[in-house]
């Protein structure tokens, strides 16, 4: 249809910039959620998929194509084969065995390491510059996995942790003070599910603290009050997959507000899965791996925000890293 302008410059090689390359490992209903608002979002050139069952994966780039004529254009390329993702720029790692109604995430362990194991070398051989963003739970242990095997400075393995967890956090807390959860500043740090913990210290809305507000304006505002709605934040992933059976809207925006902020260079805080050795007492060489607000941007972590914790806020934090510490001994890496 075209024809190249006189002096030959128009060729369709012309001028081409780098292209920016997302793969998502595991198109289950997490890794699609996942792929889906990337590409709403505008965030890739190209998105590789890959999952170990061929026809659900292909029906899966098939279905996400056929919307070509609604979205920005990117090429979407699939694959059981990990070497469609050469040269990635950013590689999400969802591929797992799903938590079953009850199941805690650390059941899911030894399942979802020996995967790792298959999956993990292979990708950093084909991309050996890029981030490596884990979402497969639990998300914490497998995040220090994925940086064993793959040989990565730890800046560029970065665990999706507690973002979403903050999210569900934000959301409660906004629902109660009737603002938007975008003007909630709110964090969960630590383990990712069922020990993580609520940095009511840090709570604010328009600079203002919430948590002191509360208390002078509910006297209910009590320390069971407090655990309550933690406990809340952490049930609502139980009550999502015990009513649907698995969680993945959430879990998609949230990876796809961290893949921005890693690949547009953002410098957006979030609270993250990071090397947390040295922080907050954590022993120096205990390389564990835990949600802390973390300063992202291209080239992975750029920092991670020396918090201030309560003496019980660091004591948790210290007590769950003790203990992933110890499972992630036992898996002789
Ligand atoms: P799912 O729908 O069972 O999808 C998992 C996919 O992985 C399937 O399509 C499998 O075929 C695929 N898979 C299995 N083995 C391989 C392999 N060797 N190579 C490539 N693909 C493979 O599970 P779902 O999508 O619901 O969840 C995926 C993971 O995300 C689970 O570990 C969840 O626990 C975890 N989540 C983590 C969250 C977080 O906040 N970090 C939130 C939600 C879910």
């Amino acid at each position: 249809f075209f024809r190249p302008v006189a002096d030959g410059t128009s060729t369709p090689t012309a001028h081409r910039r780098r292209l920016t390359k997302i793969s998502v490992i595991g198109t289950g209903n997490v890794g699609m959620a996942i792929a889906q608002t990337i590409l709403t979002r505008d965030l890739a050139d190209e998105i590789a998929l890959v999952d170990a069952l061929p026809d659900k994966l292909r029906g899966e780039m098939l279905d996400l194509q056929h919307a070509a004529a609604f979205l920005p254009r990117t090429r979407l390329v699939s694959d059981t084969d990990s070497a469609v993702t050469k040269g990635s720029d950013l590689v999400i790692i969802t591929a797992g065995a799903r938590q079953i109604p009850g199941e805690t995430r650390l059941n899911l362990l030894q399942r979802n390491v020996s995967l790792f194991r298959k999956i993990v070398p292979a990708v950093a051989e084909h991309s050996p510059e890029a981030l490596l963003l884990i979402v497969s739970n639990p998300v914490d242990i497998l995040t220090y996995v994925a940086w064993k095997l793959s040989g990565f400075p730890a800046s560029r393995v970065i665990g999706s942790g507690t973002n979403l967890d903050s999210s569900r956090f934000r959301f409660l807390l906004a629902e109660h003070l009737d603002v938007n959860a975008q003007d909630v500043q709110a964090y969960m740090v630590g383990e990712h599910g069922d020990s993580s913990v609520a940095v009511w210290s840090s709570v604010s809305v328009a600079g203002m603290p919430v948590l002191k507000s509360l208390q002078q304006s509910h006297s209910s505002f009590d320390e069971a009050a407090l655990e309550g709605i933690r406990r809340a934040v952490v049930d609502s992933a139980y009550e999502v997959i015990s009513l649907k059976g698995y969680t993945s809207w959430a879990i998609g925006y949230s990876v796809a507000s961290l893949a921005a902020s890693l690949l547009r260079d953002q410098r957006r805080i979030h609270p993250v899965s990071v090397l947390a050795a040295g922080f907050h007492g954590i022993a120096d060489d205990h390389p564990v791996f835990i949600s802390l607000p973390a300063r992202l941007g291209r080239a992975g972590v750029l920092g991670v925000a020396e918090m201030e914790l309560t003496e019980e806020e660091a004591n948790k934090v210290r007590r769950s890293a003790k203990t992933l510490w110890q499972n992630c001994q036992l898996l002789g890496l």
